[in-house]
């Protein structure tokens, strides 16, 4: 409708109101959040020690809105010398690029005392979360969830009776600071295995313990039942079906999820549906989000674990466990069973057989049928000056002073290194091994991406440093869903395209590589700005491990002055 054609300037006036009124009622709402961050005693596996709250909270508060929401969260830096940020992973930020959450890369740091205005849209229904993007501030516990409804009168391709919300992390005893000094000095000193597991920033250190050893572990807490770190149970009503948002913060642990005599049924991942099928046990990685349905057809005079373990590394941190509780049981009652033991860690095919499962539901947006680029990136822990490093290409990231966006969009080029990293690696490379010399590069180089192209990336993982070694690394890129096309063993290959599942792949934000194996991803590049693509293990990353897509991020205008109050940008008006 043209308001313009209706003639006379009142009546304008009156046809822009009216459908102004008819836009406010299709729901779309501002949701204003006034967040405070700051470091506070709190004890998220029953002991003490300094966590990152917000607005006097750990994990912070679970934002809920509905598509087309926009979200304003002003944010204040109450941390008395350190800046900080916030990702908001899933969110796209179509056109607000600046919104990201990425120090040196969206954004300058919030300083201390100073607040950042996030706006933002969340154009899609999902499950998903926040974290610090700064140093390892996500690792120090500034996570939260950010939940994302049907908007009014769309309904999702599933019943559901109630729903709950799982937001999975890790949590050390050693301060940030200190890990973050470890893995930066020489000798190296890397972080170990986590203390404990969280579920909604809530474990139970020394005291899960028993869980291994007896049948009545949460008994021998002693939990009063109003303790912080007290396990949330969930209760339940028979024969109904909860819906379960499931998402991983984690800094480092894979994790596995069962719930005892229960099947989940997968039915959305990273904020997309996918076909659904039904499972005993989740593999979750760092970064990923899952919804599951549960049905509660089971006796209900009894009550069931929830259990969550470590996957892909010697899991030397207990499991976390809470309850399903039954309304015909009191939530007291623990089983006198043991709880599910979750798969060995390092039995991979059953990590690949979930994985592979996964498709998007019918209806789903398709991949191009052709790319316009096709980057292969190669994994591979180096040395730099006796510095354990992780590289892509033999180049390990180094973020700039200046964030890339401000700093592409004028030109400012010497902000960052302007020598572009490598679309390959050397062919005569032996992923199998160690690389023969270990030394790698340091660099702050992008990769240019043209608007518009559809890009293939190929994750190859290789070997570590220590022979016979090879992790997982869960990549998550920032601005866009990615189509996984397909995963396979050893060395990608010319020819190996011919695998890819082109029909119904899933479309993600973060995907696994497992080891000594490749995995091919599929975006368009259709959001102008500079985006990270990175692995979402917080030491990794931190060493390196992550690459810069710059998407014609001299055409982004409109870049919130505060967003480039520092460095070569500082002085800079839009
Ligand atoms: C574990 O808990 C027991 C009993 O409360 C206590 O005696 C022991 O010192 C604790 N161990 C650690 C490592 O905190
Ligand atoms: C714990 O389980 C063992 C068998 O695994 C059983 O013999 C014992 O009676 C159980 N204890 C309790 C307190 O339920
Ligand atoms: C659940 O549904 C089944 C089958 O419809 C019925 O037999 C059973 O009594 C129901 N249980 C409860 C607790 O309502
Ligand atoms: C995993 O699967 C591969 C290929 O199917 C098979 O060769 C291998 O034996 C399996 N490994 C284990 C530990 O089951
Ligand atoms: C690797 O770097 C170290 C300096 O850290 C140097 O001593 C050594 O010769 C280099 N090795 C090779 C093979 O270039
Ligand atoms: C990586 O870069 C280092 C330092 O320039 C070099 O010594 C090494 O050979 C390179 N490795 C590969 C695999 O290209
Ligand atoms: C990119 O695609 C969008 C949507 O199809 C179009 O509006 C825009 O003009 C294109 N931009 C370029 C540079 O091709
Ligand atoms: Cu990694």
């Amino acid at each position: 409708m043209d308001c313009k054609s209706w003639g006379s300037r009142d009546i304008v006036f009156l046809c822009i109101i009216v459908l102004s009124l008819i836009h406010v009622s299709l729901g779309a709402k501002v949701r204003h959040f006034k967040w405070e961050v700051e470091y506070m005693y709190g004890a998220p596996d029953c002991q003490e020690h300094v966590v990152m709250g917000i607005n006097g909270q750990f994990p912070g508060p679970t934002i809920r809105a509905k598509a087309g929401d926009t979200i304003v969260v002003d944010l204040t830096n109450k941390l008395h010398t350190e800046g900080v940020v916030i990702h908001w992973h899933g969110i796209r930020q179509l056109g607000t690029p600046w919104a990201d959450g990425t120090a040196s890369i969206s954004q300058c740091a919030i300083n201390p005392g100073e607040t950042f205005e996030y706006r933002f849209k969340v154009d899609r229904p999902g499950t998903y979360f926040y974290h610090g993007h700064y140093g390892m501030q996500r690792s120090a516990g500034l996570y939260g969830s950010l939940i994302v409804d049907m908007a009014d009168g769309e309904k999702e391709p599933f019943h559901y009776d109630a729903e709950f919300n799982l937001l999975l992390s890790d949590w050390w005893h050693k301060s940030v600071h200190e890990q973050e000094v470890g893995l930066s000095s020489n000798p190296f000193r890397w972080i170990g295995e986590p203390q404990s597991l969280l579920i909604n920033g809530r474990g139970q250190y020394n005291c899960s313990l028993a869980a291994k050893f007896s049948n009545s572990s949460i008994s021998q807490c002693k939990f009063e039942g109003n303790e912080k770190c007290a396990p949330q149970v969930l209760k339940v009503r028979p024969n109904k079906t909860y819906r379960l948002r499931i998402a991983s913060t984690t800094a480092l642990a894979s994790l596995n999820l069962a719930i005892e005599g229960h099947k989940m049924v997968v039915v959305e991942a990273d904020g997309n549906h996918v076909q659904p099928f039904a499972v005993n046990d989740l593999d979750i990685y760092s970064g990923e989000s899952y919804s599951v349905l549960l049905k509660t057809d089971q006796n209900p005079y009894k009550n069931y674990w929830v259990s969550i373990g470590v996957r892909g590394r010697d899991p030397k941190t207990n499991q976390a466990l809470t309850l399903l509780s039954y309304s015909a049981t009191p939530a007291s009652k623990l089983p006198t069973t043991q709880p599910p033991v979750t798969p060995r860690w390092d039995d991979y095919n059953h990590s690949k057989a979930f994985t592979k499962s996964i498709y998007a539901l019918m209806g789903s947006p398709q991949p191009p049928k052709t790319y316009d680029r096709r980057i292969i990136l190669l994994n591979t822990q180096n040395r730099l000056n006796g510095f354990v490093k992780w590289a892509i290409n033999n180049v390990s990231l180094v973020l700039p002073s200046t964030p890339y966006l401000g700093s592409i969009k004028f030109g400012l080029n010497n902000a960052f290194d302007q020598k572009t990293p490598p679309d390959n690696y050397d062919s005569s490379y032996d992923i199998m091994k160690p690389a023969p010399n270990q030394n790698t590069t340091q660099g702050s180089g992008v990769y240019t991406i043209t608007l518009n192209t559809t890009v293939d990336v190929i994750l190859q993982n290789a070997n570590a440093l220590a022979k016979d070694v090879s992790e997982i690394h869960p990549w998550h890129l920032h601005g866009h869903d990615f189509w996984v096309l397909g995963y396979g063993e050893g060395k990608f290959k010319n020819g190996d395209e011919k695998t890819f599942n082109l029909k119904n792949p899933p479309l993600r934000n973060t995907a696994v590589i497992f080891p000594f194996g490749w995995t091919a991803l599929r975006f368009v590049a259709d959001n102008p700005g500079v985006w990270a693509f990175h692995c979402h293990i917080e030491p990794h990353l931190h060493m390196g491990m992550g690459v810069i897509f710059a998407q014609d991020a001299h055409r982004v205008g409109q870049i919130p002055k505060e967003a480039l109050a520092c460095g070569l940008t500082g002085n800079k008006q839009n």
